[in-house]
């Protein structure tokens, strides 16, 4: 085995990783993402202990205690860009020797629980709802450059909804399931189904504002795919990457939305801050 470059891991001269600037020591194996880089305050908050705060750009980290579990969590920025700087970093931090460069024999599978805010499409899911996504459906380009192998389940809805959005000429959607003993454990009795997630926030999610809408038809072919008992629930910009990355790589993962906007009945929140604290709330009482 070759040592990885240091052109491919990049490390800061404390021997932190480049863009997060953490260490192999600051992380818990129960790690949150959350979008907003204020939103790690939001659930740090909640820790019984906070021993560590570090940050760089958008990523901004605060570890601690729950009790007797180390937590992490940290702000991922918005998109699935930044998800593949931010999977492949906490990665590399908890399978990779910084001192040796070698890849460890024995890896270690991380826990990964976003809790990110998404629209719902369906009139059925109420506003401020917290919905967790079964699956994710990535409209964006990051795994055209990883090699990945859907399992035969995802691979036949995989097929199907590429068939459902044919008329989108410019990508090939993705699709990865959620973390099933996650789901078990955190997402129990909570509405469920697949998120997608797009590379844009306007028009990549069917918005209409100035600039002209090159697929008009984009929300309604989202509202309208069904597969069995299947159907896509929800619409953000991170899900799909974080799926498809943590499997790429080993880890368990898990996306927990709240609702704050319904593009059926065009509404956005009320009271957005109070359903993102429920979110969190809910998952830190279930980790
Ligand atoms: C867009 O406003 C951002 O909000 C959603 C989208 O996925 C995107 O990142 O999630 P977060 O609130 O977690 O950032």
């Amino acid at each position: 085995m070759q040592p990885i470059p240091e052109t491919d891991l990049i490390l800061n001269p404390d021997n932190s990783i480049y863009h997060l600037n953490l260490l192999p020591e600051d992380i818990a194996e129960t790690i949150i993402t959350v979008g907003d880089p204020d939103r790690v305050g939001e659930v740090s908050k909640y820790f019984d202990r906070i021993d560590l705060k570090k940050g760089k750009r958008e990523f901004i980290t605060h570890a601690g205690w729950i009790g007797n579990k180390r937590v992490t969590v940290i702000s991922t920025g918005i998109g699935t860009d930044n998800i593949d700087i931010v999977l492949n970093e906490l990665d590399a931090l908890v399978n990779i020797d910084f001192e040796t460069r070698l890849i460890k024999e024995k890896l270690t599978s991380l826990n990964i629980i976003r809790i990110g805010t998404s629209g719902s499409l369906h009139a059925d899911i109420p506003m401020d709802s917290i919905l967790v996504s079964d699956y994710a459906l990535g409209f964006d380009a990051l795994m055209n450059y990883y090699t990945h192998h859907p399992d035969p389940i995802e691979q036949e809805l995989k097929t199907i909804v590429g068939t459902h959005f044919s008329a989108i000429k410019t990508v090939s959607p993705y699709l990865t399931a959620g973390s099933k003993a996650l789901i078990a454990k955190i997402g129990y009795g909570l509405p469920h189904g697949i998120t997608a997630t797009a590379p844009g926030f306007y028009a990549p999610q069917g918005r209409q504002v100035r600039a002209k809408n090159a697929i008009p038809d984009f929300l309604n072919l989202l509202q309208t795919f069904e597969y069995q008992d299947q159907r896509i629930t929800n619409l953000e910009m991170e899900t799909a990457g974080i799926y498809a990355l943590a499997k790429v790589l080993g880890h368990e993962a898990l996306s927990v939305n709240a609702i704050l906007a319904s593009r059926a009945a065009l509404k956005f929140s009320k009271n957005p801050q109070k359903t993102v604290d429920a979110a969190i709330q809910l998952v830190l009482e279930r980790l």
